[in-house]
């Protein structure tokens, strides 16, 4: 498959695959910065660029509105995922964040707002140089102007408002192949309750099953059962930082987290982020972490359920308590906390407690890729570290 846009840009390309005499790193250097385009790209004529204030409750709402009705839908199209204001500004506003990357493109007679793509800076480190990067994410075309090559431009102008700020590497997923995955990873997914899962036709009960005995086999304990398993306080980063730099080490791609960036995606926000600690009761040391972020969708056309609230594993460290356990302990204050399901990658170690603890696979791969960064061979998604809201 051609891909006019994507051949004309600094990422993999498909026939380099393999191509062993190939560096790794950057396949562009950086441009000086007074060469960096300094007007934004063109739109027709009828559309304006604009940067989305996201602290601004008006603007926000738009951003959702516009997400709510035009992001990502699953293929038979009876979900399409259902972002919150608090989530939103929780994405787009980590440390140092940049206004100037949450990019909109509006109608200019009606203001109407018709497309948006947000970057946040990261740090992620690859093998071991850890590279400034911008993980985009958001990018959303309204249906009604699909298939006229708007998005190329909305990445090129993000790309542009990047390299402004001297930052010329770039991480994204997608479910579409590109070129070309640095990774392709499988959702596994965890029924809570099953009975709505069943009624709004996101699962089947399984061949010979009944509802009671379905309902049986995704029972959980009431409480959870590790000692010392609590809700992660604002007094823990310190700690969380060390557990997850000294478990992210082991994988080739991950996140250089520091404090700022762990009290910033961890410490607990109702609704959009949970992290749980293992406090030792003896020690008072914390020896475990885990975390799942909030990812509702809305159910297209049912008449009796209009949300589908799903939690999504995010970063999980278990140094005492088996992994296995720890995670049974999600599964219990995810259902505690209504959630319907529990969804996981198979990166880091999460296949080790996949079928234990009764999760399934989805169909549909997550890509994840790199911009101007070339890896010589793909990951295995168990050599990932990275999850990406
Ligand atoms: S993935 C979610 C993307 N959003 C959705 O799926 C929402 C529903 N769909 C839409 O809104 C998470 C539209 O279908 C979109 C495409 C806007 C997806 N990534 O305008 P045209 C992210 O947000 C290529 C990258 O006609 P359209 C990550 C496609 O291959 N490219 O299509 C975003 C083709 O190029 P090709 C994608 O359907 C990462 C061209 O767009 C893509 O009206 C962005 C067609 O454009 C996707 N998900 O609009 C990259 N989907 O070469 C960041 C399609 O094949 C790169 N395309 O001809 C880094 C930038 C920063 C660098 C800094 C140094
Ligand atoms: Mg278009």
């Amino acid at each position: 498959m051609r891909h006019k846009f994507w051949e004309t840009q600094p990422v993999g390309q498909f026939e380099d695959t393999g191509d062993t005499s190939l560096p790794e790193g950057p396949i562009e250097p950086p441009t000086p910065l007074s060469e960096v385009k300094q007007e934004p790209y063109n739109l027709p004529n009828l559309y304006e660029w604009i940067t989305c204030d996201i602290d601004s409750e008006e603007t926000c709402a738009e951003v959702c509105n516009l997400l709510n009705h035009n992001y990502v839908e699953d293929d038979k199209n009876m979900f399409r995922f259902a972002y919150s204001k608090e989530f939103l500004r929780w994405a787009l506003r980590p440390p140092g964040y940049c206004k100037s990357w949450h990019i909109g493109v509006r109608v200019k007679s009606s203001k109407k707002l018709v497309s948006f793509i947000a970057g946040v800076p990261a740090r992620i480190r690859v093998r071991d140089n850890v590279v400034a990067m911008a993980e985009i994410n958001f990018l959303c075309v309204h249906k009604k102007l699909r298939s006229k090559r708007l998005a190329p431009v909305m990445i090129k102008e993000v790309t542009r408002r990047v390299h402004l700020e001297n930052i010329w590497q770039a991480a994204y997923t997608a479910g579409v192949v590109l070129p070309t995955p640095i990774s392709s990873c499988l959702y596994w997914h965890r029924s809570l309750n099953p009975k709505k899962l069943i009624d709004i036709g996101f699962s089947r009960l399984g061949a010979g099953m009944t509802m009671s005995r379905t309902i049986k086999l995704y029972k959980l304990p009431d409480s959870t059962s590790t000692p010392g398993f609590r809700k992660m306080e604002l007094h823990d980063v310190p700690a969380v930082t060390r557990l997850l730099r000294s478990y992210l080490n082991q994988f080739e791609a991950a996140p250089d987290f520091d404090e700022n960036d762990v009290e910033h995606s961890f410490l607990p926000k109702e609704n959009v982020v949970d992290s749980y600690v293992v406090e030792s009761p003896e020690s008072h040391k914390i020896t475990d972490f885990c975390s799942f972020y909030s990812l509702p969708s809305s159910i297209l056309g049912n008449q009796k359920y209009s949300i589908l609230k799903a939690a999504h594993s995010f970063y999980n460290v278990a140094t005492e308590t088996p992994l296995l356990q720890l995670m049974n302990d999600v599964l219990i204050v995810a259902k505690q906390k209504d959630y319907d399901e529990f969804n996981a990658l198979d990166v880091m170690q999460n296949v080790t407690f996949f079928e234990e603890l009764k999760f399934v696979p989805l169909d549909g791969n997550l890509h994840y890729y790199l911009y101007n960064y070339r890896l010589r061979n793909a990951l295995k998604p168990m050599e990932l570290g990275l999850v990406l809201v």
